[in-house]
């Protein structure tokens, strides 16, 4: 298959085009290199040390022989570059990554809501206004997210796979239908993530566009079997209060010698998986395309679900680390439960990578031994909801 992945150079981007790569797929990677360039701005850096892009690719060809292409677009603001790319690539399918991902880095100041909306919801519609443009049938496999849900609305009732069967009483009697899933986003990021959906909707019933959404955890961990071949192909781990995600956040702390930052009581509970089984995921979704004409398919790519404070317990009690309970900067419920339906993924052969299994293999392979590389002052999110 030829594929295109926007934002492989990131952190789920690029051990994917390197596995899609390992597999024989021709892989091209579109990114405008925005990630490396918010890191420089917020005066922070990977805490495991991520060679330029040329490097990465010159070394993918030495370790495997196979070679990945790049080409540096913003698809959010160069439109007719992206439909000339589509026609001379002619990509079987697309993998969608390139957003702004980080929903404390989208909450933190007017300028970043609107980058984030600006960035998120131009680079989507113009993907697919592009694909109608040039007549390029491509698949695409898109990243979202499990925010789009957000968190109790369903109380303890499973959150469905995207889509949520509805009765209807009318004059005529009980209507049965099918619809997304009621949104209910947690941030701007998280916002730009629900309108995604829609555009899908609309560009699958209108143009037949074919769309998978894959509504994604917490991704945790750093290494792929590919990524693991030589340290210049090493995956990024973001640790500060930004772009950090919870697990690998704890993780770094605990190596670091920081007390683990849990915002509020920790009650909230999130969706977790591991990066090995994320590209594990897209490769199936691509092996797994919907038609032209269907409804955009809506897989929730979840492994496992917990609690914040049971992760910083479990955690602190492997490596004798303090918990820290701090005022949450974010505007959240302190106590959710979470049950997420991932039956098709399973189904489909996926075999999860659980906690119990990775845990220590990232504390000491990454956390440990890049920890010197951590600036403590970029460890506390100050990024607030409200001011
Ligand atoms: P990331 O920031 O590491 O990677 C995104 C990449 O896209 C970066 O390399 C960036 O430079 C590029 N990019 C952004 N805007 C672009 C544009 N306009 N044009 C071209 N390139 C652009 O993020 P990630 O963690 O790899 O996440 C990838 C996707 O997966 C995101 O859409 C995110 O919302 C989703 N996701 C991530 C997680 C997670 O825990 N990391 C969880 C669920 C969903
Ligand atoms: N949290 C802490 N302490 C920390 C950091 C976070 O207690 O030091 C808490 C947060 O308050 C939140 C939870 O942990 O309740 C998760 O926060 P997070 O930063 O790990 O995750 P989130 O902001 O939801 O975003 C991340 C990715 C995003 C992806 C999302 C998947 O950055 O791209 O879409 O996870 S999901 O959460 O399932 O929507």
């Amino acid at each position: 298959m030829k594929v295109l992945v926007l934002g492989g150079d990131g952190f789920c981007g690029w051990p994917t085009s390197l596995h899609l790569s390992a597999k024989g797929h021709e892989v091209k990677i579109v990114d405008n290199l925005s990630r490396r360039y918010i890191d420089t701005i917020l005066e922070v850096d990977s805490l495991t040390p991520i060679t330029p892009i040329g490097t990465r690719l010159a070394t993918w060809e030495t370790v495997s022989g196979n070679t990945i292409t790049f080409e540096n677009m913003d698809i959010a603001h160069e439109y007719d570059s992206l439909v000339r790319l589509l026609r001379e690539f002619k990509p079987d399918a697309i993998v969608h990554f390139a957003e702004q991902r980080a929903a404390p880095y989208s909450m933190k100041n007017p300028k970043a809501k609107r980058y984030t909306v600006d960035n998120n919801v131009n680079g989507t519609h113009n993907l697919l206004c592009a694909l109608v443009e040039s007549k390029v049938d491509a698949h695409v496999a898109h990243l979202g997210t499990m925010g789009v849900y957000g968190y109790g609305w369903s109380g303890s009732a499973p959150i469905p796979e995207g889509y949520l069967p509805v009765k209807v009483q009318t004059p005529e009697g009980e209507l049965t239908r099918e619809i997304l899933h009621p949104a209910n986003p947690g941030s701007v990021y998280h916002m730009t993530k629900t309108l995604d959906q829609l555009m899908f909707a609309f560009y699958a019933k209108n143009d037949g566009v074919r769309v998978t959404d894959l509504h994604q955890g917490i991704v945790w961990g750093t290494q792929t079997p590919e990524t693991i071949q030589d340290e210049r192909l090493i995956n990024r781990f973001d640790y500060d209060g930004d772009y950090g995600t919870v697990l690998n956040r704890f993780l770094m702390q605990a190596a670091y010698g920081h007390p683990l930052t849990v915002h509020g009581t920790g009650g909230q509970t999130r969706a977790f998986i591991h990066i090995r089984d994320t590209v594990k995921c897209i490769e199936l979704a691509l092996d797994n395309p919907p038609q032209n004409g269907e409804k955009p398919a809506i897989f929730n790519q979840v492994t496992e679900t917990f609690r914040v404070r049971d992760l910083a317990k479990l955690i602190g009690d492997m490596t004798h680390s303090e918990v820290m309970y701090m005022d949450n900067p974010r505007n959240e419920a302190e106590e959710n439960e979470l049950i997420v339906e991932n039956a098709q993924f399973l189904s489909l052969g996926l075999e999860p990578t659980t906690l119990s299994a990775g845990l220590l293999e990232e504390i000491q392979d990454i956390a440990s031994k890049y920890k010197l590389r951590a600036d403590r002052t970029k460890i506390i999110a100050t990024s607030k909801w409200r001011s």
